[in-house]
């Protein structure tokens, strides 16, 4: 199964996900969006879909018209792994 970050890593890799907050139990990050309309935001979900697809990791999100909000997690592990590094890098890459 994949590995959990732990607390001596999890400082360090946040830094760089500067837009990112973690939660109260660590256990994921989240992040809004707000985006010009409807268009752009749901044009910027289906590449972090197709993404997500790929890698076979999916983030937990909602979109209100040009509001996408996205937390990210494995469910798997119970916690924060690579998987959502990797995934929230690529995000902020797009976003
Ligand atoms: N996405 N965020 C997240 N966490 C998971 O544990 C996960 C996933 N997408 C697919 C997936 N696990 C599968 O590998 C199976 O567990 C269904």
């Amino acid at each position: 199964m994949i590995k959990k970050l732990t607390t001596d890593e999890l400082p360090k890799l946040l830094a760089e996900l500067k837009h990112w907050q973690l939660s109260a139990d660590s256990s994921s990050i989240h992040r809004s969006f707000k985006f010009a309309d409807f268009n752009e935001a749901f044009g910027f979900m289906t590449r972090v879909a197709i993404k997500a697809q790929e890698m076979d990791h999916h983030p937990e999100w909602s979109n209100v018209y040009s509001q996408v909000d996205i937390t990210l997690s494995t469910h798997t592990a119970k916690g924060l792994t690579d998987r959502d590094i990797t995934l929230a890098r690529f995000i902020d890459s797009i976003a």
